[in-house]
């Protein structure tokens, strides 16, 4: 690996976010988020677990910064928790949780790390679910530029790059749609309202947050996922299409061309979300980065899916009709991660290109790229996840490569720092380059994380 070369200034980070990591769900006037209240509901995440104490870094932060030093990371992507800050999700602040993240960035910056700042991973303040709809109302837009105010205000002048929303699709389509998470609806008007009125949120923010600081760097975090045809037939392939219109495009095209994509809106007609005048160029102000959380890639087929009592369009995928390929790729890494999604770099190379041919070759952080693995500590004091290693490795190369082809990457954030609350699947599923003991809090840096430690090293170095 050490032929991979990146652009100069290319950054090395890790993430998390507040849910899955923080605990502290009700220390020093933190307000319930969606997420506090459907962990409660029975039978919705694996064994009951909540994020109510989690990784436990509210009440200290300083061993994992020590950690995020110790493997030489650049930078380090946290979400602040809205409910903490604005325990009503609007009014009064909480002073007490901003200077939580007050004290998060200092200690980052003296210990030489950029702070990269989601201003929402889905823990939506549960006041405003009761009260408004969550973001199916429209005025949760609006509220959400007034919180990204709040907290830049408070860290703007040490924070440079601002992520307003991480994986819109994730919180629109689990949460209002499927009701596989917060705040597990599942109501296709929702839904779409859900699209639109994060898309209308993160274009105020983003304003707000420029006119507060000239100089951010603000952007938002997208899961984009390359999407293949199970097979060659005509109805696979327009499968295909649509599905790259309801995950992909949904957001990419909003953002970066100002519209919708055609074909999917024209379907969802009877489903869409009052859109005014303005909404779209308040959307579509030019990005300072784009966002990619890169995982695998998905195959569709066609599939007749009415799972709303019939409310549904006929054969709109939503990955519904999605496949496992078989036979193919590189055996040196296992063909599936542990949470069962196919092991495949190249589909991040892909959709890098794509966003340098079709959208404008924007800036580009990959802000999340990993892989959960069964990992287990062993009788060594170590855990040795190779297959992790293996699919970091790969997958950096890809993204020097994209750089190489021209592609403007700027960064990558491997997901995640720390073993963490991997939301329906509970601590059942392990992503971290840290290894994390949910019964003492005790951490152990897994060999992939002394791999990427020392790759980072070498770059320097080089
Ligand atoms: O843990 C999540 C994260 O919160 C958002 N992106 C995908 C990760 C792995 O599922």
């Amino acid at each position: 690996m050490s032929d991979v070369v990146f652009p100069p200034g290319f950054l090395f980070g890790a993430a998390t976010s507040a849910y899955q990591i923080e605990g502290g769900h009700d220390a020093d006037g933190k307000g319930p988020s969606v997420w506090d209240r459907f962990v409660r509901r029975p039978g919705r995440v694996h064994k009951g677990h909540t994020g109510d104490v989690a990784a436990n870094t509210y009440p200290d932060f300083r061993p994992d910064v020590a950690i995020m030093r110790r493997l030489g990371l650049d930078a380090y992507r946290f979400s602040v928790s809205w409910p903490r800050v604005l325990p009503s999700g609007r009014g009064a602040v909480n002073q007490a949780g901003l200077d939580y993240y007050d004290r998060l960035v200092d200690a980052l910056l003296a210990a030489g790390i950029a702070p990269f700042v989601t201003l929402f991973h889905w823990d939506l303040p549960q006041a405003l679910q009761d009260e408004i709809g969550g973001f199916a109302g429209r005025d949760c837009a609006a509220l959400f530029a007034d919180y990204a105010e709040v907290v830049a205000r408070r860290l703007g002048d040490r924070v440079g790059h601002w992520i307003t929303l991480n994986e819109p699709w994730v919180y629109a389509t689990l949460g209002h749609l499927r009701g596989l998470h917060a705040p597990g609806r599942r109501n296709p008007w929702a839904f779409l309202r859900v699209v639109h009125h994060q898309l209308l949120g993160h274009g105020l923010a983003a304003a707000r947050l420029r006119a507060l600081s000239p100089a951010a760097r603000v952007g938002l975090s997208l899961n984009l996922s390359p999407i293949y045809p199970a097979t060659d037939s005509d109805a696979d392939r327009a499968a295909a299409r649509l599905a790259d219109e309801a995950t992909n495009r949904l957001f990419l095209d909003p953002l970066c061309h100002g519209r919708y994509p055609a074909a999917l809106w024209s379907r969802l007609r009877p489903f869409r979300p009052p859109v005014r005048p303005d909404d779209m160029a308040t959307i579509a102000a030019p990005l300072d980065f784009v966002g990619v959380n890169y995982y695998t890639r998905a195959r569709v087929r066609r599939a007749w899916y009415v799972p709303f009592l019939g409310l549904w369009p006929d054969g709109l995928p939503l990955l519904t009709g999605e496949v496992k390929p078989e036979g193919e790729g590189d055996e040196s890494v296992p063909r599936y991660s542990g949470m069962g999604w196919e092991v495949y770099p190249a589909g991040l190379f892909e959709l890098l290109w794509r966003l340098k041919t079709e959208y404008g070759n924007p800036p580009v952080y990959v802000t999340e790229n990993g892989a959960a693995y069964p990992d287990t500590l062993t009788a060594d004091g170590r855990v040795h996840d190779e297959a992790r290693r293996a699919y970091l490795e790969q997958h950096l190369a890809v993204v020097a490569a994209a750089a190489r082809a021209g592609v403007d990457a700027r960064g990558y954030f491997v997901w995640s720092l720390l073993d963490n609350f991997e939301w329906t699947y509970g601590y059942d599923k392990r992503f971290g380059l840290v290894y994390v003991d949910f019964a003492t809090q005790r951490r152990v840096i897994k060999d992939s994380g002394l791999w990427y430690s020392e790759f980072i090293r070498n770059r320097r170095a080089g």
